[in-house]
This record gives C-alpha cells, sequence and structure tokens, in this order.
C-alpha cells in the first residue's frame, strides 16, 4: 500500500479536491503523513480538473502536530519545514479545514496553506515549548507574517493555544464556521477562486517592532522558568528583521539543538508520562463502575475543593455537614471557588449560578442513599473517620464506592472491622483540590479491581493525573517531601545557610526554596503529627522546626517561621530570631554552592523515590515523577527527580 492509501483519501467535489487524512490518534505527522501529503501535493497540482485543495481530517482533530514519538529518532526526509513549503508553492491552492486542534506542526501546515477555515469550536497554537523546543517547520516564521509579532510571541511562547475567534482577530484564520467545516470550506474554496489569491504566508511583509515590546515578552518569556520559550522569542525576533529564508535557517538550527537538550527529553518524557497515567495497562480490561452522583461528607478547605472539582466536571454533588450551620459555610467554600472562576474571567455569573444549584447540602447522611461514589474528607482523625464509614454503611447503596480522602493515616485502619472492604479506596486529593492535578489513588489490598478502575475513571473525569500507591506513611509524595525537609534540615546542621537552600531549589526551578514552602504552608501541622506519634510512644528526635514551633514561630500566619514576615509581609527575611535558636544545633557556617545543594537534595529525592520502587509503593518511576512534578512543584522541564537521576 502506499503511503497516501494508508494515511489520505482523496474525494473530487467538481474542481476541488478534498484531501481527508487519518492518522489516530491525533493525525500526527509521522514520516509516512509527511510522505503522504508531499505526493498528493504533486498528484493534485498535475490534475488538470483540480483548481483547489481543501485538506480535512478524520477523527477527533486536525493535525496535532509532528510525531513526538520520532524525536529521539534520525529525521528521515521529507522534513516537514519542506513541506509546508511545498504545500504552499502548490500550484492549486490548498485549504485547511480545522476542527478540534492545529497545533505546532499542525498549525505550521495550515500556514503553508493559502487560506484556513476552522470551526468556532477549534483551537491552533504553537504548544513546542512544553516539549522543549522551539516550533521547527516555520512556526516563529509564518506566524509574524500572517497575524503579526505580537500574536507570534504569545502563542509560542506561552504555549497555550488560542480558540478559532481568537485566532481570526490576529488575521491567522480566514473564516470561523458554526457547523458542517467540509462544506464551508469546499464553499470557502469555490468562492476564493473568483478573487484574485493573496499572497503566500511567506511572502507577506511583517512589521518591526520596537525594543520595549521585546524587553517585555522576554521578561514575560524568562517566568516560566526554562530556556524554550526564550529561544522561541529568540527567533520570532530575528524572524521579523531577517528575510525568510534566513529566519527559517535560524529557526531550524535551534529547533535541532533544542531538541537534542535535556530538558526536551525531560518534557518528552513527562508528555507521555502524564498521558499514559490515566490509562495504566494493569487495569486494562477491567470496567469502572458508572459515576452518576458523588457525595462529599465535610464542607471544609479540602471537601469543598473535591466538590466543586466535581461539579466542574458535571456532576452532581450532594454535601454533608455535621450541622447548619457547618453546612452553609461548606457550600459558601464551594461557592467562593466558583465566584473565584467568576473573577478570573472563566466562568460567566449564569453557568456559577448552575454549578452551585448541582449541590445539594443535607446534614442528614439519608440524602447519600442514590450516590455512587461518596468521597470522605472530614479531620484529619482516625477516629473521626470511623464514624462516618460506619455510618455510610447504613445509608449507601451496597455497590456505592466509598472513598477517604487522607494524606497522612492509614487507609485499612479506618475500615478495619467494617464490611467495607472491596468498594473502599483511599483518594489523596491535593489542596486546592479543584485546581491541583495529582490525584494518590490508595486501595487496599481488599479493594476490588472495579473500585481501582473506578478512581481512575474518577481522576479522568476531574481531569486529573491519578497515580496508584502503596500503603506507607506519607504514600508516595509526602514521604519524598518529609526525606527532602529532613535532608535540607541536615544541610542547615552542617551550617549551610538557609537562604542559600532556598535560592538554590528556586533556582533548580521550584516555586519556592523548602523552608519558604513551609512557612506558607505552617510548620505546625508536621509538628502536630510528630507530637502525636511521640504521644503514641514513638520516639522521633526533635527537628529543627519544632524548635521554632515551640517558640511560637509557625510560619508567615505568625509573622515568622523559619524566616520573618514583618507586617504581614509576604516576603521572607532573614530572621536573626531564628538563628539565635537554632544556633546550639548548626556547626560553624559553611559555604556550598547552589549547584551542590540542589544536587545533594534532589539526591535525595531520588534516593527516597528508589526506595519506594522496591517497596513497592509506587509502579513506576515516572509515576513519582508526577507525582513531585504535580503535587509538589518539582520542575517539568528537569522530569521530575527519578528522571533527573537517570532512574527509569
Ligand atoms: C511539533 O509539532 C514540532 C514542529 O513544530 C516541528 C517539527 C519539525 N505525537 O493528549 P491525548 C498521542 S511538536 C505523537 O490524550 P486528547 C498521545 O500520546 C508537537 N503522539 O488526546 C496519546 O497516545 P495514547 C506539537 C501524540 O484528545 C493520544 O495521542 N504538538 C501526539 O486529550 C491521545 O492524546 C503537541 O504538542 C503527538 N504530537 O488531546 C500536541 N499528540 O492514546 C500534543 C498526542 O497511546 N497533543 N499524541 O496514550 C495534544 O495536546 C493533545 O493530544 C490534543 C488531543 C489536544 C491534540
Amino acid at each position: 500500500m502506499s503511503h497516501d492509501a494508508e494515511f489520505l483519501t482523496v474525494h473530487r467535489d467538481g474542481g476541488i479536491a478534498v484531501v481527508t487524512l487519518d492518522n489516530p490518534p491525533v493525525n500526527a505527522l509521522s514520516a509516512g503523513v509527511r510522505k503522504a501529503l508531499w505526493d498528493a501535493v504533486d498528484r493534485l497540482d498535475a490534475d488538470r480538473d483540480i483548481r483547489a485543495v481543501v485538506l480535512i481530517c478524520a477523527g477527533r482533530t486536525f493535525i496535532a502536530g509532528a510525531d513526538v514519538r520520532e524525536f529521539g529518532q534520525p529525521p528521515v526526509p521529507p522534513h516537514l519545514p519542506d513541506l509546508v513549503d511545498h504545500i504552499e508553492a502548490a500550484a492549486k491552492p490548498w485549504i485547511a479545514a480545522i476542527h478540534g486542534s492545529a497545533l505546532g506542526g499542525g498549525f505550521e501546515i495550515a500556514m503553508g496553506c493559502r487560506f484556513r477555515v476552522a470551526l468556532s469550536s477549534a483551537r491552533v497554537g504553537l504548544p513546542e515549548v512544553n516539549l522543549g523546543i522551539v516550533p521547527g517547520a516555520s512556526g516563529t516564521v509564518r506566524t509574524p507574517r500572517l497575524g503579526g509579532a505580537a500574536a507570534a510571541v504569545e502563542l509560542a511562547t506561552s504555549g497555550r493555544p488560542w480558540s478559532a475567534g481568537k485566532a481570526q482577530k490576529a488575521g491567522l484564520i480566514d473564516t470561523v464556521l458554526e457547523d458542517d467545516l467540509l462544506a464551508g470550506a469546499v464553499a470557502f474554496a469555490r468562492a476564493a477562486l473568483d478573487r484574485p489569491l493573496p499572497p503566500p504566508t511567506s511572502q507577506r511583509e511583517v512589521g518591526p517592532m520596537d525594543d520595549g515590546f521585546w524587553d517585555e515578552a522576554r521578561k514575560t518569556a524568562a517566568r516560566q522558568g526554562h530556556q524554550a520559550p526564550l529561544r522561541a522569542l529568540d527567533c520570532i525576533r530575528f524572524a521579523t528583521e531577517a528575510p525568510f529564508a534566513e529566519a527559517m535557517a535560524y529557526e531550524r538550527e535551534t529547533f535541532l539543538e533544542l531538541r537534542a537538550s535535556d530538558e526536551a527529553a525531560a518534557l518528552r518524557h513527562v508528555f507521555f508520562a502524564e498521558r499514559a497515567a490515566p490509562r495504566p495497562a494493569w487495569l486494562e480490561g477491567v470496567t469502572a463502575l458508572p459515576m452518576r452522583k458523588v457525595g462529599v461528607i465535610g464542607g471544609g478547605t479540602m471537601g469543598a475543593g473535591i466538590a466543586a472539582a466535581c461539579r466542574m466536571a458535571g456532576l452532581p454533588v450532594v454535601l454533608i455537614e455535621r450541622d447548619g450551620e457547618a453546612l452553609a459555610r461548606g457550600v459558601a467554600n464551594i461557592d467562593q471557588t466558583f465566584a473565584g472562576a467568576v473573577s478570573r474571567g472563566k466562568l460567566t455569573d449564569a453557568a456559577r449560578a448552575d454549578l452551585l444549584a448541582g449541590v445539594t447540602g443535607s446534614t442528614d447522611y439519608a440524602a447519600l442513599a442514590d450516590c455512587d461514589l461518596v468521597i470522605e474528607a472530614v479531620f484529619e482523625e482516625i477516629g473521626v473517620k470511623r464514624e462516618v464509614f460506619a455510618k455510610l454503611g447504613q445509608v449507601c447503596r451496597e455497590d456505592a464506592v466509598l472513598a477517604t480522602n487522607t494524606s497522612y493515616l492509614d487507609p485499612r485502619a479506618i475500615v478495619a472491622g467494617m464490611p467495607h472492604g472491596r468498594r473502599f479506596i483511599g483518594l489523596h486529593f491535593f489542596s486546592p483540590a479543584h485546581v491541583m492535578k495529582l490525584l494518590e489513588i490508595v486501595p487496599t489490598p481488599e479493594t476490588s479491581d472495579e473500585v481501582l478502575a473506578t478512581a481512575f475513571a474518577l481522576a479522568r473525569t476531574l481531569g486529573k493525573i491519578p497515580v496508584r500507591a502503596g500503603i506507607c506513611e506519607g504514600f508516595i509524595g509526602n514521604r519524598i517531601f518529609k526525606r527532602y525537609r529532613a535532608e535540607a534540615e541536615a544541610l542547615l546542621r552542617q551550617g549551610v545557610a538557609l537562604a542559600d537552600v532556598d535560592a538554590a531549589m528556586r533556582g533548580f526551578g521550584f516555586r519556592m526554596g523548602p523552608f519558604e514552602a513551609q512557612d506558607l504552608s505552617g510548620l505546625d501541622i508536621a509538628f502536630l503529627q510528630r507530637e502525636g506519634a511521640r504521644a503514641a510512644g514513638q520516639v522521633i528526635p526533635d527537628t529543627l522546626s519544632d524548635i521554632l514551633v515551640r517558640a511560637g514561630r509557625k510560619g508567615q500566619k505568625t509573622g515568622g517561621g523559619w524566616y520573618d514576615y514583618p507586617a504581614e509581609s509576604r516576603r521572607p527575611q532573614v530572621s536573626r530570631a531564628t538563628a539565635e535558636l537554632l544556633a546550639p544545633h548548626v556547626a560553624a557556617p559553611q559555604a556550598m554552592t547552589v549547584e551542590a545543594i540542589a544536587a545533594h537534595l534532589v539526591g535525595a529525592m531520588a534516593d527516597e523515590g528508589r526506595d519506594i520502587l522496591a517497596d513497592g509503593i509506587a509502579a513506576s518511576a515516572a509515576d513519582i515523577d508526577l507525582v513531585e512534578i504535580h503535587g509538589y512543584g518539582f520542575p517539568r522541564w528537569k522530569g521530575g527527580p527519578m528522571f533527573f537521576a537517570g532512574i527509569r
């Protein structure tokens, strides 16, 4: 079979050829697809009956870009930039008919076409920076020529796609259609043939921008913390100042350099890990239970966040609280998250009202009778939780899934002696639960496969990244975080300066260092846990943070923790009080480079990860990386602690 027949079908509608590309799942531009498109250009150019060509895609989307799986291999011709040129140079004008997403190479192909027609639901974009690369097939060169430098900068440095409507306003799309893309595109092609053709994108002029524009763009791109956005910006600036061919050469050189970079390898690892996580191979063939209505017990920060996440995913929610006052507070907490979305322009007032209308509040557990899944999010105390599950056993359907949101407790102990075993599971959400993408799923040995599959299905519905964790203290994420904190304290004891440790981790790519992060979340939570364990007879030596908490320094909320925060400022200031409290416990000052500090702490995370794998707590190193990236702020362009340490 020729590549044409494998990937393309061509049919004729009068003088218009309709080329349908079909390369599931997302019509990525593999070598075979590139060859098929190249040959189609030649064949249709030679066909006297054809006057224009509509390029449309089968399946869920237009072309989603280059085939990322080919990035680790030597490039095979025809190369994508040549193909885009080839389409642009075709004797018959090509019209891209876009549904779903036209991303990266897909958008570049569309810009090589003489026209672009899109459904209003479609999106176009240049997400290459998310893969640690710059667009490599004229994205940084054609986008400014078609839509102006500002559009190119925003698309290529943020990596976020634009709606068809926004793209049309910038001139990147010619026509937006509500429905019947094919008929609309063919009609557009016919009408276009009656008018003089516009110049091909490569021959359009691009206006220069002043230095102020580039300075601002550089600041914004730098905020992303990694090199690809800045390099994309360099390419666009060059493309607005240099002739087309030179700009193409510069882009290609940059693309090839970055494609081979550590950053790109790390981001590719995360790209595939994120896509594999929601459907693990070991769950294949197991059917999830239906999920039509969710109950949430507890309307505090976690419960309200979970309820809001469920509502935003379209699930009706029953919220249970212990009394009317707590219930009103819980419902208000949920509404606050919707209000936040309204103020950010993400939700209309009407949508907010709809979301809230889907929350049924009650103080009576009987309201949970028709829920398929109930998530308990009450106080992190075993007795309180056990009481909740005893009640759930009385009111819920026998096939309802019962979940506990816990970050530290042993899920087995929560239902020990109750008949819930098979349908019970731990779900560790991260705060704020409607924002944070990570969901640690913690089955007990009794949990049935269907219930486990249902937890993964819930994650998919909520748009979260699920990672299965075995039972141990802190599961995956908090266990590693505990080690990280302990190692950071160990550095202090050796005489390394507090501020140097935080600066090193910020330099590595975390938004905050370990001590700043603890000051933000409060030192007392972990302290109380340790105190609880001490009271239960465990021997736990004092940590440095225990010394601070005992002196009333609990973090930002008390005006001081590791650092001082005078006058409610959130800016950490090196604290003399902390230095004095810790002086008896730390060695003479010792200089350590930021690189050495970061290497030590990330190495400690990876060591703990290795133990976690050996203990069977995580299914794969990639899962550990996802936990750290999505729950603990590990910079995704470093791939996660395991990838960084070379553990696959
Ligand atoms: C580029 O174009 C560089 C050029 O400038 C220059 C080159 C010279 N390749 O996300 P989903 C797979 S760089 C290969 O769950 P959705 C994915 O792994 C590229 N495979 O779907 C998964 O496989 P599986 C720039 C890809 O419906 C399946 O498709 N483009 C690619 O939720 C479904 O994925 C991008 O970065 C790919 N490019 O969302 C776009 N993309 O089923 C990346 C996806 O085996 N893609 N797969 O697990 C996306 O953003 C989403 O896939 C999309 C659909 C929005 C399109």
